[in-house]
């Protein structure tokens, strides 16, 4: 069943370029409501439990190192279709495929530096929810 939420974090390139305050424009813009929000950041052995399913592929370590190289902001977000639209919003993995009008297509520096996470599936989404947020930082 479709659960109208995603969860997205806006990862340490956007933080770093200065991008958060426009994403988030973006974001809301686009008719998405923050749910829940935090700025963190991951550890060694969160980001490798969250790409856990990449743990194969030969960015997989470049890819931890990455996400923990800063602070992110986490969010869950609530909207109808919530996964297939913010997918849209946020466009390709990486940016010299992504759509105009896209976050990535706007704020991403690389493949790897791409600005913003978005969940692939409403099952994903609530894991990924859930591994960041516990009930009371939910609204
Ligand atoms: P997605 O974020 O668009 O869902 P995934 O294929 O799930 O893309 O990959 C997860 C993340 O891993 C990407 O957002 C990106 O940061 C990084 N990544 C994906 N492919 C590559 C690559 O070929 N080189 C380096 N990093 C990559
Ligand atoms: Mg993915």
């Amino acid at each position: 069943m479709a659960t109208n939420k995603t969860f997205t974090m806006l990862k340490p390139d956007a933080v770093e370029n200065g991008h958060v305050g426009n994403i988030i424009q973006m974001i809301t813009d686009a008719g998405f409501k923050i749910k829940a929000m935090k700025y963190t950041r991951l550890s060694e052995d969160q980001a490798k439990k969250f790409y856990d399913v990449h743990a194969e592929r030969p960015f997989y370590g470049e890819l931890v190192e990455y996400m923990t190289s800063g602070p992110i902001f986490a969010a869950i977000l609530e909207k109808e279709n919530a996964v297939t639209d913010f997918r849209t919003l946020i466009g390709a993995t990486d940016p010299s495929d992504a759509e105009e009008g896209t976050i990535r297509k706007a704020y991403a520096e690389s493949k790897a530096k791409n600005a913003v996470h978005g969940s692939d599936s409403d099952e994903n989404a609530q894991i990924e929810g859930e591994f960041h947020f516990s009930a009371s930082e939910i609204f």
